[in-house]
């Protein structure tokens, strides 16, 4: 077998979404490890889970193959994770089974963005525990308008945990039907021996109003690994993605029980004749009716932001709210003022002036 050197060659992957933030899988075949790398100060927890169904003697029987990636954004070009699959086939020879596989990796996207138009490329070194292997990936994404064609070339030191250096070569697309949806396909396999190459297909989602993102998947891959998502097994596997940007700004109210009170807006003399509650990302009292010039005040018991933002923008309407922050706005004409929250479109509410 020919030595490849780790340092592989190549094209690829995925990739986040500039637009999104980090690790989007709108820019991303599952089965590809792409050019993401979440934005600094960014945790990202990841999570796909796939499984099949089989009769066994006690009716039918799941069986689950989950992978987490956990990485941390270093800046914008570079991050370290790992992956961790807990039900790997990966190295799954006579005599040495391995079900837990641990990848660590480091990525360093040296050219373009994810997500943008043009090519963006990536390396990611990695070490398998559990094949005990050095392995790696370059990856290269093309984006055009609604499609991302992304390949990656991968070398690894110990296939399987044997001691053999492989090649392996991926490829696959998405395509994004709209800013919210897409789909996407790809297959990758090792170039040399009869080892089935891995396949998958996809449906994106973006959940409105959240940095998440959520994938329905079929494949023939048990674990989302250079070497997993390198190897194709004899079943097909249903499953997800969903990913988890944290930003770590999210947790300053653990260290800021009690945020100061900020009072923005003004009822310039007016009498304030409603409160409204933004509470469990909802407005409390959800309709108020005022007489004109009187005012309405909002405050924010959530430890997230808010906004009061007036549709067809009626009226000027509130900067981003923090926790413990309240606004105070006057009404000077009848009329019925629909408004919501621009971070939470769902969160709506009605201010009628008679
Ligand atoms: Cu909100």
């Amino acid at each position: 077998m020919k030595r490849v050197s780790f340092a592989v060659l190549a094209l690829a992957v995925p990739s986040a979404a500039g637009s999104l933030g980090a690790q989007s899988l709108l820019y991303r075949p599952p089965n590809l490890g792409g050019t993401w790398v979440p934005d600094g100060g960014v945790v990202q927890f990841n999570f796909v889970h796939r499984f099949y169904v089989a009769p066994s003697a006690g009716g039918n029987k799941v069986t689950n193959f989950p992978t987490f990636t956990l990485a941390v954004g270093l800046s914008h070009e570079l991050a370290l994770g790992t992956h961790y699959g807990s039900n790997s086939l990966v190295v799954n020879l006579p005599g040495v089974y391995r079900p837990n596989e641990t990848e660590l990796f480091a990525r360093w996207r040296v050219v373009g963005e994810e997500g943008k138009p043009g090519f963006t490329v990536a390396l990611t070194p990695a070490y398998n525990a559990a094949a005990r292997s050095a392995d790696g990936e370059v990856s290269v994404d093309y984006t055009v308008g609604r499609l991302t064609l992304t390949g990656a070339a991968r070398g690894v030191s110990k296939a399987f945990g044997q001691d053999t250096a492989r090649a392996a070569f991926g490829g696959g697309a998405v395509f994004r039907v709209s800013n919210y949806i897409a789909v996407s396909t790809d297959a990758g396999g090792f170039a040399s021996g009869h080892v089935p190459a891995a396949w998958s297909v996809a449906i994106d989602f973006v959940i409105p109003g959240s940095p998440h993102t959520f994938s329905l998947q079929a494949s023939n891959a048990t674990t989302s690994t250079i070497q997993g998502n390198s190897i194709g097994f004899n079943k097909m596997l249903y499953g997800f993605e969903f990913t988890i940007p944290l930003h770590l700004k999210r947790f300053s109210p653990w260290f800021h029980k009690n945020p100061k009170p900020v009072a923005l807006g003004g009822a310039a003399g007016a009498a304030i004749a409603a409160n409204v509650r933004m509470s469990s990302v909802k407005f409390v009292g959800e309709t108020v009716t005022i007489a004109a010039g009187q005012a309405v005040r909002w405050t924010n018991a959530d430890p997230i932001e808010h906004t009061v933002t007036f549709d067809g923008a009626a009226e000027p309407g509130s900067p981003v709210i923090p926790p413990n922050g309240s606004y105070v706005h006057r009404f000077d004409k009848p009329g019925t003022y629909a408004y919501h929250c621009t971070p939470h479109p769902f969160m709506k509410g009605v201010v009628i002036v008679r």
